[in-house]
């Protein structure tokens, strides 16, 4: 009988750990297949974060190291400097990148690393248990924001695609979302563009993936996704912030 879909290879058998309705499980997939794609699992090392994701390394079948909180681009651009023949790409969500790790991205997209960043934006700290997060939108309600973000006290949500536009050595920057099909399949045509663009050597490629949190959102996970479409993609809008090379054309 013909294979029609199967698991990708660049995925262990273990089984996810995240919450029903979580979307690190399709960003996963998306990664593995694209490693998968291009050939490259052989050669690829990821760089773990802290968070709901932390144990990244038991789900892809390569190598991989854990970073301290937020020091993910520092750690890959180690790895990278010292083995640039390897595929290396940090996998973060956005208390880790846009927070705790807000100088290592910035820095390590200025200095043109040619690495590969995978940014889950869940708008909470997740594996915390619900707090605010830099990206927590305005009156969204968190744990540690009842009444709903105040940005008066506690100021607005970073948007890195936009931010990151600004710094020179970066060289490709595009967000996507995983809500329904059409954007997950534009999700993966990033996500392998951005793994492309460093097999080429053209430099520091972000792709930031819109994610649900249904747990932490206190929502169901098809309430979720329409939260998602409703309040954060008119915060976060999709789209290529930055294609240096395209732009050089
Ligand atoms: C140095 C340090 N500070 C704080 C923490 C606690 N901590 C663990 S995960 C986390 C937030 C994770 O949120 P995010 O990066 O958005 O990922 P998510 O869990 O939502 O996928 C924090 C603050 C830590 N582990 N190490």
């Amino acid at each position: 009988m013909a294979v029609v879909f199967e698991k990708p290879k660049a995925l262990t058998d273990a089984v996810l750990h995240y919450c029903p309705g979580c979307t690190h499980g399709i960003i996963h997939r998306l990664v593995a297949e694209a490693i998968d794609e291009l050939g490259i699992q052989g050669k690829t090392i990821g760089i773990a974060p802290v968070g709901c994701s932390v144990m990244a390394y038991d789900y892809f079948d390569i190598d991989m190291v854990q970073a301290a909180h937020g020091r993910a681009p520092a750690v890959a651009t180690g790895v990278k400097r010292a083995n640039p023949e390897n595929i290396v790409f940090t996998y973060q969500g956005d208390g880790d990148l846009a927070a705790i790790g807000t100088a290592e991205t910035v820095h390590s997209a200025a200095r043109g690393e040619n690495i590969t960043v995978i940014f889950v934006n869940n708008a909470i700290y997740g594996m915390t248990g619900g707090q605010m997060a830099p990206t927590t939108l305005p009156g969204q309600v968190t744990q540690t924001s009842p009444y709903g973000r105040d940005t008066a006290s506690v100021g607005f949500p970073i948007k890195v695609c936009e931010l990151l536009s600004n710094v020179d050595g970066a060289t490709y920057l595009e967000r996507v979302a995983v809500n329904n099909v059409k954007n997950v399949k534009a999700a993966k045509k990033a996500i392998k563009k951005a793994f492309q663009n460093q097999i080429e050597g053209k430099g520091f490629s972000l792709v930031e993936v819109v994610s649900t949190f249904p747990t932490n959102w206190g929502l169901t996970p098809q309430k979720a996704l329409d939260w998602l479409e409703e309040n954060m993609l008119p915060y976060y809008p999709l789209g290529v912030y930055k294609d240096k090379f395209a732009e050089e054309k």
